[in-house]
């Protein structure tokens, strides 16, 4: 019994300090839609080339994790840490579990291909740290993560999951 305290209190005080270690990890808002997981790293040496550039490798995954609410894309905002801000400008229905990709560069976005193009060559998501905001067209949070490479890639792949 007294083993089993000692494993318990253990496991406590893991889980308080990787809270402590990434703050925004920690809050949960009312949103149908919430992040499924970055590929912050694109594979690949960095190119922002619009033409041979790798740009279009390096995505965000949104998703709809709603059990019955259709929710558009069209004024969700995203942005980084430094700023930098990406506007669902056109409608983009997403069903329940439906998902998009916001990927960088240029390309055709698509409902039925999943994917939205930011019509940015240049990289949106830090390689070693930033900070994921989502915003609902109300301006209230739709959701929030931090990573760090060394802290939240343990396999060092570029992507990381998060509601997956
Ligand atoms: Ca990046
Ligand atoms: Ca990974």
């Amino acid at each position: 019994m007294r083993i089993r305290l000692v494993a318990a209190t253990a496991v406590a005080a893991g889980t308080l300090t990787a809270l402590a270690a990434v703050p925004a990890q920690a809050a949960e808002y009312n949103s149908a839609l919430k992040i499924r997981g970055i590929q912050y790293d694109a594979p690949g040496r960095d190119s922002n080339s619009c033409s041979t550039g790798n740009t279009d490798e390096e995505y965000l995954t949104i998703k709809n994790y709603s059990r019955s609410t259709t929710v558009n894309l069209k004024g969700y905002v995203v942005k980084d840490a430094a700023g930098n801000k990406f506007t669902f400008t056109a409608s983009h229905t997403l069903q329940p579990g439906d998902y998009v990709k916001l990927r960088g560069g240029n390309g055709s976005d698509s409902d039925a291909k999943n994917v939205v193009y930011r019509d940015n060559c240049n990289f949106m998501w830090n390689n070693d740290k930033d900070t994921i905001y989502v915003y609902k067209p109300s301006g209230s949070r739709a959701d929030v993560h931090s990573y760090t490479k060394s802290g939240s890639d343990a396999d060092g792949n570029g992507y990381i999951t998060y509601h997956g």
